[in-house]
């Protein structure tokens, strides 16, 4: 199957809300096509007798099933992403369906009965399947023969040895949790709880492991990370029960801790010459390494390994330490000072992790760090020093907006150090809230939750530091919390999937201070005004929404100074727009986007202290990092021969805030 076309994506992605934590339940069925009959009801067990058995199957079966069962069901029932094509060839003429299958983008820009059935459901183009005229003239003579016979089988999943079983559980900790939780509840991806998994079956859970979603599922199968034995048994695996996730405490976090440079050994002062304010840590995300580079110099300094698939660097609040975290949960705590930066302590403060901050308040500045935990659902407060785990907290309750039942699964995604407080908020994704954490009294638990709204993901500060803008994915909307009045404000429909990482500030030649967003669901940046005191008439209003090459983007980054907001689209499913990186004009409200890369996608571009250059990660296992020029954006440099490079952060621009 080749890879959706661009044009796409953009109407693909609006199927995402209902298959985003939802039960699709509102999604219609084939009966509601425009001249449908009646889809029988297939409430009957999966047919073993019937297994799709290479042997006995025809070609149009093997592709129905492999390809086009990720979205469309064959009278089996249950809520799919597509119509049910039991009864399409009576439904409609063969030359249409020939025509559809060839290229469904030209078909709906055409006739009228596709543009209805596209309308109906939710103006989702069909992706181009990729199929020749023989694939599509067998795809339709099976579509035919077996409405004659009743509705498909469910293809039964694969019985899993224990073994397979326990590999399958690591490949899902690895590769799904992260979008869509450890108990499957989903948030970023829809829910794969086992009731919904085996509704719908083997087959649309492998199809849709094998070919990914251009909205940000990746295509395992396609992509070569998973073969077709994995790919058929984590389809298994997802309709058995849920194991159960161990707890990870404070005595486990105290028995990790390591010290490796005790702090009376550290140097008093830079052990080197160079402006360390300046430093890049790069994160190579595959090797579970940092590099650290010199920004004037781009001399590589040191490597330093940092656990299982590294994620984030935060620069503690002088600067000094950078703060790893893994997904694996370990925190590697890095002096900048030495020479070579090393690392000085570890310690693990759960399984799975996502986010670190550390304490920036007037004389708290490098005491503690707090560590954002996917499982379990808490948070961990360690020496800033020493990484000495202090406390560990369940952040568990229910969601916003009710009172029970108390989520069994709560992820901690991004934390800010709140400006003029000692205190951190922490985005609660499953539940909805921002918890507010005084680190002045590390036991005391969280000291406030702030009502905001479900799924909330990745954020940053506004250019006042007085509002935390945090993406509810899910929900398209980023969220408006006032952290000095400690309640939210609004919640600002942006698009499909926001996805801002830290978010950008600038001021709008038209509109004052904004902050934006790009999406992951649509082709967009969102640009909303974000200055209520000197422009309440535009605050928290979307002011401008410029369109992009693709949807897929993942991170943006401004300086108040540059005259551009760079921005990737490092998850487009069309490779060469992966590879670009856009590029939007302040001054002019223009895009334009250019090649960074040859391989791999181009990833988060990140600002040097000084704002004269640009970093921006081809993110390949021969990868690079891209460095421009601030402001003509030529190319300037390269680094080459880094494994899978993809985060990047600037010491000076992370331990300030400045975005
Ligand atoms: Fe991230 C930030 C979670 C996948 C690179 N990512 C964040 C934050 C969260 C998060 C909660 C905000 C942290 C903060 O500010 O405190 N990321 C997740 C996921 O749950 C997700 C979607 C899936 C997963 O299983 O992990 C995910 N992230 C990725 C990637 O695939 C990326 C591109 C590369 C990688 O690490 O595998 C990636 N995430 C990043 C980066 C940031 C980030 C570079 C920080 C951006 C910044 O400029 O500050």
């Amino acid at each position: 199957m080749r890879l959706a076309p661009l044009a796409l994506i953009a109407p693909l992605a609006l199927l995402v809300a209902a298959a985003c934590g939802s039960s699709t339940a509102s999604a219609p069925d084939a009966g509601a096509t425009p001249d449908a009959s009646a889809t029988p009801d297939a409430s009957a067990p999966p047919d073993a007798t019937t297994p799709p058995d290479g042997g006995a199957m025809s070609q149009g079966e093997l592709i129905f099933r492999r390809d086009c069962a990720s979205c469309h069901g064959f009278g089996q029932g249950g809520a799919r992403r597509g119509p049910d094509l039991f009864g399409v060839t009576a439904r409609r003429p063969r030359m249409w369906l020939e025509h559809w299958l060839d290229d469904p983008a030209a078909v709906a820009a055409q006739n009228p009965y596709a543009q209805q059935l596209v309308a109906q459901w939710g103006g989702v183009v069909m992706p181009d399947p990729g199929l020749d005229a023989l694939e599509i003239a067998a795809v339709i003579d099976f579509l035919a023969a077996r409405a004659a016979i009743g509705p498909l089988p469910m293809t039964p999943p694969a019985t899993l040895s224990e073994a397979d079983a326990a590999a399958m559980r690591a490949v899902y900790f690895d590769r799904c949790a992260g979008c869509h939780g450890t108990l499957r509840a989903g948030a970023t991806g829809p829910s794969l709880a086992p009731a919904r998994a085996v509704e719908l079956g083997t087959d649309a859970l492998a199809a849709t492991i094998r070919h990914g979603r251009p909205w940000g599922m990746p295509a395992w199968g396609d992509e070569g990370i998973l073969d077709e034995l994995q790919v058929t048994q984590l389809a298994a695996f997802l309709q058995a029960p849920v194991p159960p996730a161990p707890a990870w405490s404070l005595d486990d976090a105290r028995a990790s801790w390591q010290v490796l440079v005790p702090v009376d050994d550290r140097p008093t002062a830079p052990a080197h010459d160079r402006d360390w304010e300046n430093f890049f840590g790069v994160i190579l995300r595959d090797a579970g390494e940092v590099a650290i580079y010199d920004g004037a110099t781009r001399d590589e300094l040191a490597r330093i390994d940092t656990g299982f698939a590294s994620h984030i660097l935060r620069a503690s609040s002088t600067g000094r330490y950078f703060t790893a975290v893994g997904r694996d949960g370990w925190l590697t705590l890095i002096d900048l000072w030495a020479s070579p930066p090393r690392a000085v302590a570890q310690a693990r403060g759960c399984y799975d992790a996502r986010s670190v901050e550390g304490s920036k308040h007037p004389g708290y500045e490098d005491r503690y760090a707090i560590e954002g935990c996917y499982w379990p659902s808490q948070y961990v407060v360690f020496d800033g020093l020493t990484l000495e785990p202090l406390a560990v907290h369940d952040v568990r309750g229910p969601a916003v907006g009710t009172t029970e039942p108390v989520l069994d699964e709560v992820r901690v995604a991004a934390i800010v150090a709140v400006p003029g407080e000692p205190a951190w908020a922490l985005a609660l994704k499953e539940s909805g809230h921002v918890a507010i954490v005084d680190y002045t009294a590390p036991d005391l638990g969280v000291a406030a939750r702030i009502d905001a709204v479900r799924f909330l993901h990745d954020g940053g500060l506004d250019h006042t530091g007085r509002y935390f803008l945090a993406a509810a994915n899910a929900q398209h909307a980023i969220a408006v919390i006032d952290l000095q009045a400690r309640a939210l404000v609004t919640t600002i429909a942006t698009g499909q999937l926001p996805h801002p990482g830290r978010g950008a500030n600038w001021q709008d030649p038209v509109h004052g201070w904004v902050n934006a967003t790009t999406h992951l669901g649509e082709p967009t940046l969102a640009i909303y005004g974000a200055d209520p005191a000197a422009r309440p008439d535009v605050a928290w209003q979307v002011v401008r929404e410029v369109p992009t090459a693709a949807s897929g983007s993942l991170f943006l980054k401004t300086l108040p100074a540059s005259p551009w907001v760079l921005f990737d689209m490092a998850l487009s499913t069309e490779p060469t727009t992966a590879r670009q990186l856009c590029a939007f004009a302040k001054a002019t409200a223009e895009v334009h986007c250019f090649d960074v890369s040859t391989t791999g996608p181009a990833l988060q571009p990140e600002f040097d202290r000084t704002g004269s250059e640009v970093w921006v990660s081809v993110w390949h296992e021969q990868g690079e990092i891209v460095i421009l020029d601030a402001v003509t954006l030529a190319e300037k440099a390269r680094i080459t021969g880094l494994d899978n490079p993809t985060g990047k952060f600037n010491v000076w621009n992370t331990a300030h805030d400045v975005y």
